[in-house]
């Protein structure tokens, strides 16, 4: 179990969790020991790590400081990641248990945001993923694990393209309108993109972070079906967000309620309670999400009524100690344990508890004998990722008796429907729900149980394991290409399809019509300085814009100033600069609030990077003749348009790769530019914005760019989009150039005229 794995070992399958699988055991010479965990996570590794070749697991061994050699243990190799005592306070108790975990249980208790403990999750999250990606082999699969680790699969692809990266999410992913409070909510969410399969317990989880994707990212999305663009001449690649409900060792726990010393102890439990008639069991982590307080309120309350008669009936509460050293958690112990010490008082007859509370671990031997006890279990969580004990107590069930009481915000309440279910915060609900379960028949109990038991035999922890790592086969290939192509080439449904669309928009009561400027209202010069726009193309806007009903935007790349020099707008138009990161004044009928004005702001932070950038950029283009570099309120962009001979590439794939170090800035390459913006926005996320302000029923847009792209992707059934020129477009049309977009145009304010 101590052996060294060889040193130049690499494995075809690598976990990466927080926690390695094993415990650390002073011996008494004063060596250590080594002793494997039996986590369910554990059992459904070794299962799956029995059909690779070799298996590894990436993770910190629990105690803060040096990290022991690697060394293998049942199997596989283990790698333990070293986390210094300050790190352990900021990346682990700070902004994994006192941030995230909070945040994405519904704000049960306030998320702590702390910039230091972001910069240790960072560095904390580095050091797993370099860990994982030295010893993966070529083509080889990482699966990542949890919320501590969530930037862990961008990191490992930053080196390591080859390998197939998958993630699964324990707790639940909070809604878009939670998550958007999470101060480095973007890292986080390209952090997971990093991944070709992100897994969730439940649906709601996995359409939350869809949706946070769309919204905060602009990416284009079809169902869970992500398009995460290329950067460069890279490939645009797709990340699947799918649902895997993890499950427990069915066959692990069986095989324990078979074993003659664990039932004897069953009934020896049932006897030092004082043989109640009933037993009501609660086992959870000492955990705020676990809806504790609710639980022992109901239950002080059905003494209080005389609904339950404490002599007949006991309550054994496991709380098992967990991260006592986050202040909430020290609260938390300490409200429960006055709220116990309050029951026993006042209910307690003499020599036996009413409820009995027992803080700290038991064996899966005794925790086993307690489920077989049990008559009711009761898992009250107010936000549970899934909820293991609830199918633990069924798979402990093979006399088909007992109840689980579940609440309806565990994971485990989307496939245990056969539970009597329940909503914790309605203390009422609770409260008959219990009573139901005590008074349960035993037929009804067996009917239930059977339909429970089912559901757990048949998708155990193994079978999770493999539908994911099988998911991840299937979508992962390595370096795929899946663009979301409508139109491929310079394929396109024709002229006739094209007035039939715009006839169809023009009769749409509210429109915004949006266009990019360069290439689509002017032709594409060598100058920029020097470009002419189509006055016609702008007459026809202008136009559009004094009617009633229609909003109109120019969204461009270029700066907000430089784009109003060129094109001279009156304010009924509005302008977007530097690809969404400016925004002109709106007409005064718009709703300007829904503009989010916080992701473009300039901070003291953010002028310095950009600084950083521009003269790094400068360099760059000192050393390729011709390239340049412009300076924009928010951003820096390197132009090669001119630069000659393989200049020109050879500085995008400088840039290119000086971008791969700067994971907080938006890097979007479009033709013969690559743009450096240190806020956070793309013209679609910009255009959806308008669309918003100006309660607009559906979009127009005009692009020819690859930027122009975060705006088609993300058009809808009633919204028209029309690609200028040639190449793969999500768009639905095309035309060939500007020429053609000014016959768009003025078709466009004609019918709207005459509507
Ligand atoms: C996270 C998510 C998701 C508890 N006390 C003892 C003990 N336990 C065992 C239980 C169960 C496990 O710990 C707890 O699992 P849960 O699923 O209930 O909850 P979390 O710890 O919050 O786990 C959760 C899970 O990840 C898996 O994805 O289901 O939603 O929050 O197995 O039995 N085990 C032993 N002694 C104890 O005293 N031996």
């Amino acid at each position: 179990m101590t052996e060294a794995p060889r040193p130049d070992a690499l494995h075809e399958l690598v976990v990466v969790a927080n926690r390695l699988p094993v415990d650390a055991r002073t011996l008494p010479d004063g060596a250590t020991e080594w002793v494997t965990s039996p986590g369910g996570l554990v059992t459904a590794m070794e299962s799956v790590m029995r059909t690779v070749d070799s298996g590894a697991w990436v993770g910190w061994a629990g105690s803060a400081g040096e990290a022991p050699e690697p060394f293998e243990a049942d199997g596989m190799s283990l790698y333990p990641v070293a986390l210094a005592q300050e790190e352990v306070e900021k990346y682990y108790e700070g902004f994994s248990n006192a941030t995230l975990w909070p945040l994405y249980h519904d704000v049960i208790v306030d998320p702590e945001f702390h910039r230091t403990w972001w910069d240790a999750y960072v560095a904390a999250n580095r050091r797993f993923a370099k860990a994982a990606a030295a010893v993966t082999e070529p083509g080889g699969i990482v699966w990542v694990h949890d919320y501590q680790l969530q930037l862990v699969p961008q990191m490992i692809r930053e080196t390591r393209s080859d390998v197939r990266i998958g993630f699964f999410n324990h707790i639940p992913f909070p809604p878009v309108e939670l998550f958007s409070q999470l101060p480095k909510r973007n890292q986080i969410l390209r952090g997971l993109l990093g991944s070709d399969v992100v897994g969730f317990q439940r649906e709601s989880d996995a359409q939350n972070f869809v949706a946070a994707v769309r919204k905060l990212l602009g990416h284009h999305v079809d169902g869970q079906r992500i398009t995460v663009p290329g950067l460069g001449s890279a490939p645009a690649r797709e990340v699947v967000a799918h649902t895997f409900p993890i499950s427990i060792d069915t066959q692990a726990v069986s095989a324990l309620t078979e074993d003659e010393q664990i039932r004897a102890r069953a009934r020896q439990l049932r006897e030092d309670l004082g043989n109640p008639e009933k037993i009501v069991l609660g086992v959870d982590r000492l955990d705020y999400t676990k809806g504790i307080r609710h639980r022992l309120k109901a239950w002080g309350e059905l003494l209080n009524d005389g609904a339950v008669d404490p002599r007949e009936v006991v309550m054994v509460q496991v709380a098992t100690p967990s991260r006592e050293r986050v202040e909430a958690y020290r609260q938390l112990r300490d409200e429960v344990e006055l709220t116990v010490g309050r029951i026993n008082g006042d209910h307690a007859p003499i020599g036996r508890p009413a409820v009995s509370y027992l803080h700290r671990s038991f064996d899966r031997r005794e925790m086993t004998a307690l489920f077989m006890a049990a008559d009711v279990v009761l898992v009250t969580a107010l936000r549970d990722g899934m909820n293991l004990v609830a199918k633990e107590y069924v798979a402990s069930r093979a006399d088909e008796q007992g109840v689980l009481v579940l609440s309806e915000f565990a994971g485990a309440a989307d496939e245990l429907r056969a539970a009597i279910r329940v909503n914790p915060h309605d203390i009422d609900d609770l409260k008959s729900a219990i009573l139901r379960a005590l008074k349960l028949p035993e037929e009804e109990q067996r009917e239930a149980m059977t339909s429970l038991r089912r559901q757990v035999v048949d998708h155990d922890v193994q079978a999770w394991a493999h539908a994911f790592l099988q998911e991840l086969e299937q979508v992962g290939r390595p370096e795929s290409t899946t663009v979301p192509v409508r139109l491929a080439g310079n394929e396109a449904p024709g002229p006739d399809a094209l007035a039939a669309a715009l006839e169809a928009f023009a009769e749409v009561p509210r429109i915004l019509v949006a266009s990019d400027f360069d290439g689509v209202l002017a032709p594409i010069v060598a100058d920029r300085h020097a470009v002419e726009a189509d006055h016609r193309s702008l007459g026809a806007l202008r136009e559009l814009a004094e009617m009633d009903g229609a909003a109109v935007a120019l969204v461009s790349g270029r700066a907000l100033t430089n784009l109003d020099h060129h094109t001279r707008m009156p304010s009924s138009v509005v302008l977007v600069g530097s690809h969404g990161a400016e925004v002109g004044a709106l007409p005064p009928w718009m709703h300007a609030e829904v503009l989010d004005s916080a992701a473009l702001t300039m901070t003291e932070e953010k002028e310095h990077l950009l600084a950083s950038i521009t003269r790094t950029l400068h360099r760059i283009a000192a050393a390729h003749p011709g390239a340049e570099v412009e300076t924009k309120p928010a951003a820096a962009v390197l132009h090669t348009r001119n630069a000659r001979g393989r200049g020109g590439t050879n500085a995008t794939e400088a840039a290119l790769e000086y971008a791969q170090t700067l994971p907080d800035v938006t890097v979007t390459p479009g033709k013969e530019v690559v743009e450096f913006s240190v806020v956070d926005t793309s013209k679609g996320i910009a255009v959806e914005a308008l669309a918003r302000a100006s309660a607009a029923d559906a979009i127009l847009y005009l692009g020819d760019d690859v930027t122009d792209e975060s705006v088609f992707g993300r058009l809808g059934e009633r919204d028209l989009g029309i690609k200028v020129g040639e190449g793969d477009t999500a768009a639905h049309h095309r035309v060939a150039d500007p020429e053609a977009v000014r016959e768009v145009l003025t078709r466009m304010a004609e019918l709207r005229r005459s509507a």
